[in-house]
């Protein structure tokens, strides 16, 4: 059976497509699903897709994942720089961790520069668009193989 990945998205990210398009770009949140389902049947993963912006249920699908999935892409959005509670729930999952971010959080305000989730991340890109769920994705792949 094919390896199963939970792609999480915190909050805001709803909007995608639509807020500050010069920083998030111009593809909605349903282009960048529909790209990671292509991207994973050619790399014969099955995978979740789902966004929140409550962060509980982000909580809630990470404690999911330890049962029903190999690896976990997320992109906590704000999240990132608040979150311990993200933090701890990660550290509970014993699969692979890769964290997303389509800006470049290291070019931006000071605020953006911490993330508590790297803590936890095998992997981290940021500043590749919405191309950067397709790289994690891949190397997710290639990380469930090893
Ligand atoms: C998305 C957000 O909503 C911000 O709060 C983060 C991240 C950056 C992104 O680049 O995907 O700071």
């Amino acid at each position: 059976m094919n390896p199963t990945v939970y792609v999480l998205n915190g909050p805001n990210l709803n909007l995608l497509g639509m807020r500050q398009p010069e920083i998030y770009g111009h593809e909605t949140l349903a282009d960048v699903e529909a790209e990671c389902r292509r991207v994973a049947v050619e790399l014969g993963l099955e995978i979740a897709f789902r966004q929140s912006n409550r962060e509980y249920e982000l909580i809630d699908w990470i404690h999911e994942a330890r049962e029903a999935a190999e690896g976990i892409v997320i992109n906590p959005a704000a999240f990132t720089h608040t979150s311990v509670a993200i933090l701890d729930a990660l550290n509970a999952f014993d699969g692979s961790v890769l964290e997303v971010h389509i800006s470049n959080v290291h070019k931006r305000e000071a605020f953006r520069h911490h993330s508590y989730v790297s803590a936890r991340a095998d992997g981290v890109i940021a500043g590749c668009g919405t191309q950067g769920y397709e790289l994690a994705l891949r190397r997710m792949a290639r990380l469930l193989k090893a």
